[in-house]
C-alpha cells in the first residue's frame, strides 16, 4: 500500500506496485518442402517464426497513480506464430504498452537495478523484449544441401518481476482545529486509516491518502495535526506541520459546525486558524482555500442551512464552501469531485 515517508522538508507519498512482465516467445521456424505438380521433390519452403510481443512502459502525464497496477499485476505478451510451409512466415505478436505516471521509477525486483526513470511525457522504455522468430529451412539451402531439414526454434521472450515506485507530494491539505474531523474526512475519501478520537491532538504526524474519484483520476490529500490559536508561539503541537502543506495546490479549512461545547465560538476559532496560517507563511495564506463545514449531521435538518449561512456571513467568507458529514460520508463525493475538477483545471491552465 501507500507508505508515507518523511524527507527533510516535505512528506512524500510513495505509491508502489509490483508487476510481472513476460514478453512473448518467438515462433519456431518451419521445415517443409514444396509440393508441386510434376516436380517430385521441391525445395525447402519452411518460413520463419514470428517475433514475440515485447512490453514497453510509456510515461503519460494524464495518469497520476500506480493504483491500477496493483490490480492488474501480470502482463503477458503473445508468442509469435510458428512459420509454416509454402513460404509462410509466422505472424509477429503485438507489443503491449503499459502507461505509467511521469515520475515512475522502474526497478528489477530481484536485483534492485533501476531499469528506467520516466521523466518526460511520452517517454517509452523497453521492459521485456519479445523473442525473435526462428529460421525456417528456406534459409538453410546451399549448393551441397538442397533439401535441408534444419530450422531453428524461436527465442524465448524476456520475463521480469518489476517494482514500480512513484513519489508524490500532496495536492490538497487539510487545515483545522483539533477534533474538527480532518482524519475522519481523509478516512472517508481514501484508504488512509489515521486514528480518530474525540479528544484533541489525536493526530500527531501527517497522514497522506490517495483519493481516487475515477479510474486514472486521483489526488493526494494530507491530514496534519490540528492547529490552535498561538500555534506560532508553540501552543498545542505548534505549527511546524504546516510545512507539509507548502507544495499543496489547495487547502481545505475543516470546521466543526456543531461543537458540543457551547462555549466554543466556531467563527472565532476559524478566524484564529487563518491568522495562524498567515503568521506561519504569507504564501500559504494566499493559497486557494475552501471552507468545509463538517459534522452537519449534528445539526437539526431544518436549521442546517440557516446555521451554515450565518457562520459564512459572520466569517465574511466569500469563497467556495462545502457542507459535509465526514462520519456519514454525506457531501464527501461532491467535495472530492469538485477538488478533482479544480486540480485538473489548474493543471490544464499551467500547460497552456
Ligand atoms: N457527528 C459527527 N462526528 C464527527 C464527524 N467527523 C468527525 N467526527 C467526530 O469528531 C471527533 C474528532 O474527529 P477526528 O477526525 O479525530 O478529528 P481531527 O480533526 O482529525 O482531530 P485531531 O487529529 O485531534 O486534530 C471524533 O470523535 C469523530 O468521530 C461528523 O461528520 N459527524
Ligand atoms: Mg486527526
Amino acid at each position: 500500500m501507500f507508505i508515507a515517508i518523511y524527507s527533510k522538508h516535505l512528506m512524500k507519498y510513495i505509491d508502489e506496485a509490483k508487476i510481472h512482465v513476460s514478453a512473448g516467445d518467438g515462433g519456431d521456424g518451419a521445415a517443409s518442402f514444396r509440393r508441386e505438380k510434376y516436380i517430385p521433390k521441391g525445395g525447402p519452403s519452411g518460413g520463419d517464426g514470428g517475433r514475440g510481443g515485447s512490453i514497453f512502459a510509456l510515461a503519460d502525464r494524464n495518469i497520476n497513480t500506480l493504483v491500477d497496477y496493483r490490480f492488474a499485476r501480470i502482463h503477458r505478451a503473445k508468442n509469435g506464430e510458428n512459420g509454416r510451409g509454402a513460404d509462410c512466415y509466422g505472424k509477429g505478436a503485438d507489443d503491449i504498452t503499459l502507461r505509467m505516471p511521469v515520475g515512475t521509477v522502474i526497478a528489477n525486483a530481484a536485483t534492485g537495478e533501476i531499469i528506467a526513470d520516466l521523466q518526460r511525457h511520452e517517454q517509452k522504455v523497453l521492459l521485456a523484449k519479445g523473442g525473435t522468430g526462428g529460421l525456417g529451412n528456406l534459409h538453410f539451402k546451399s549448393s551441397t544441401n538442397r533439401a535441408p531439414r534444419q530450422f531453428t526454434p524461436g527465442e524465448p521472450g524476456e520475463e521480469f518481476d518489476l517494482k514500480l515506485e512513484l513519489k508524490v507530494l500532496a495536492d490538497v491539505g487539510l487545515l483545522g482545529m483539533p477534533n474538527a474531523g480532518k482524519s475522519t474526512l481523509i478516512r472517508a475519501v481514501s484508504a488512509a486509516r489515521p486514528k480518530v478520537a474525540d479528544y484533541p491532538f489525536t493526530t500527531v504526524h501527517p497522514n497522506l491518502g490517495m483519493v481516487r474519484v475515477d479510474q486514472n483520476r486521483s489526488f493526494v490529500m494530507a491530514d496534519i495535526p490540528g492547529l490552535i490559536e498561538g500555534a506560532a508561539e508553540g501552543a498545542g503541537l505548534g505549527h511546524r506541520f504546516l510545512k507539509h502543506l507548502a507544495r499543496t495546490r489547495l487547502l481545505l479549512h475543516v470546521v466543526d459546525i456543531a461543537p458540543l461545547d457551547q462555549t466554543i465560538n466556531p467563527v472565532r476559532e476559524a478566524k484564529a486558524i487563518v491568522d495562524e496560517l498567515r503568521k506561519y507563511d504569507e504564501s500559504l495564506y494566499q493559497k486557494p482555500r475552501w471552507l468545509v463545514l463538517n459534522k452537519a449531521d449534528l445539526l437539526p435538518e431544518i436549521e442546517r442551512e440557516k446555521i451554515c449561512k450565518k457562520f459564512i456571513r459572520s466569517l465574511g467568507w466569500k469563497e467556495k464552501t462545502f457542507i459535509i458529514s465526514a462520519i456519514s460520508g454525506e457531501g464527501c463525493n461532491e467535495l472530492t469531485y469538485a477538488i478533482m475538477d479544480y486540480l485538473e483545471h489548474e493543471s490544464a491552465k499551467q500547460e497552456e
